[in-house]
């Protein structure tokens, strides 16, 4: 069982940014921050833009390198792969072995081959915003880097919107609960109930050794799923048009889609900086294409968004955080306004047995709720910095306000956890996880 978390009474806000200092100094692997230290010893894609996002409050050149290490397992398609692994080769399963290779891999750079949440040219916007602010070589790195990259995201953004959206609806296919970072949400219980496995090579599993309770991560008939799916795409090759037909898990996910649409217009205001204003044009035109693509799922009763299953047809209505999807993509105003208060209210963030008013992954309301299970209850600290920086965007500054203030309370026990009990507090999952040190420097804002 978890325990209440035993913080000092006050900590102060100097305190919680040398101790996320040291977490990101210890899991930088040189060029690349581990996402964890023991529970994931690699670089995770969409870990690596929230590190950034961190980093950039204290070293400016190195969130450059974090974004552009990643960027050197970007796939010859324009994908970015959901892990490039270390070459210090950490404990992870499944490792690149289990991977392979595949035609479109970069030469000597060992990746997975699935994809994750673009939200690399957010980070990439926060960089250039403190470069701006520091001034001098901080500036000069921050744009050059800027400058000599945006093809290379732009390809990224391109991939995403035509393999992974190949009717054009608006919406962001996915092929596995792990593109969409949100690994065994209830959102995906349906669309996984309906994966056959079949044979997978034999496997052990090495996550289940870094947690206090084997509750707190996926189950192994989970796992033998995942795999499953995985070799479905080794199969063939990880060709995107090949694996269509074959693949027993295709869902368009709703908030991946909102993070491409908030993404592609960041990265559209960088091309217009750049003076690169066709690309700058079609990327707008992705952002509205994904935002109207997200609107378009949402439940009239419950306001909230919705995922659809490819594969049925059949719209996905779990009371998840990811129904919030147009907090980041942007929208209507009265959409956005029915979203704020439904977020606030009791389901959510004002439910009356949080220990940090904080929205958790799963609603406290829902019968799919489990406090401690991953992402089925637990409130996920990095995801609060995505939907602040989405709320100040959209002028929704006592939302941004109430994140930090109950973010920071809750990041005050210092442990930096991966993922936190809604109802006690307690730290669960990794500690030391990297993204949650990245959010606090966040935050903080720069000293
Ligand atoms: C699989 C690294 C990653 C995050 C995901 C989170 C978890 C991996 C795992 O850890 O997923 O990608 O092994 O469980 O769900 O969002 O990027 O922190």
């Amino acid at each position: 069982m978890s325990s209440a978390p035993s913080a000092p009474a006050t900590v102060t806000d100097a305190q919680i940014r040398s101790a996320a200092i040291d977490v990101l100094r210890r899991n930088d692997l040189g060029g690349m921050t581990a996402a964890a230290p023991d529970l994931y010893p690699h670089q995770w894609s969409w870990d690596a833009a929230f590190v950034a996002i961190g980093l950039a409050r204290i070293d400016v050149p190195r969130a450059v390198t974090e974004l552009d290490t990643l960027l050197g397992a970007q796939w010859r398609t324009g994908m970015i792969p959901h892990i490039r692994f270390a070459a210090q080769g950490g404990d992870y399963f499944p490792g690149p072995q289990r991977w392979g290779r595949a035609p479109a891999m970069p030469d000597g750079v060992w990746t997975s081959g699935l994809t994750q949440p673009p939200v690399h040219a957010i980070a990439l916007r926060h960089i250039l915003d403190r470069g701006r602010e520091n001034g001098g070589h901080d500036q000069q790195i921050a744009e050059e880097f800027a400058a000599a990259t945006f093809d290379r995201w732009l390809a990224w953004h391109r991939w995403l919107a035509t393999a992974r959206d190949p009717e054009g609806v608006g919406l962001v296919e996915i092929h596995h609960g792990w593109e969409s970072g949100f690994d065994n949400s209830p959102r995906w219980d349906g669309p996984y109930s309906r994966v056959v496995p079949g044979p997978v090579p034999p496997f052990e599993r090495r996550d289940t050794a870094h947690v206090a309770d084997l509750a707190e991560r996926p189950s192994d008939d989970e796992y033998r799923r995942y795999l499953w799916l995985l070799e479905q795409k080794r199969s063939v090759g990880y060709d995107d048009a090949a694996i269509l037909p074959i693949a027993a898990f295709r869902v368009r996910d709703v908030f991946f889609s909102a993070i491409l649409a908030a993404a592609s217009d960041v990265l559209a205001g960088i091309g217009e900086e750049l003076g690169r204003l066709p690309e700058a044009a079609e990327l707008r035109a992705l952002a509205r294409r994904f935002r109207a693509g997200v609107t378009s799922t949402i439940d009239p009763i419950t306001g909230l968004a919705r995922d659809q299953d490819v594969l049925t047809g059949k719209w996905i209505a779990k009371e998840t955080i990811a129904g919030f999807a147009p907090l980041i993509s942007g929208g209507f105003p009265d959409l956005l306004a029915r979203q704020s208060r439904i977020i606030r209210g009791r389901r959510w963030m004002g439910h009356p047995g949080l220990a940090h008013p904080l929205p958790p992954s799963t609603s406290p309301a829902s019968p799919d709720f489990r406090p401690c299970t991953y992402w089925r209850g637990p409130v996920w600290p990095f995801l609060m910095v995505l939907f602040a920086w989405a709320a100040t965007r959209d002028g929704d500054l006592v939302l941004a306000k109430e994140l930090r203030g109950a973010s920071l309370d809750q990041l005050s026990d210092l442990t930096f956890a991966e993922y936190y009990e809604p109802f006690t507090g307690a730290p669960l999952g990794s500690r030391a996880q990297s993204w949650t040190a990245a959010a606090a420097l966040e935050w903080l804002g720069s000293a």
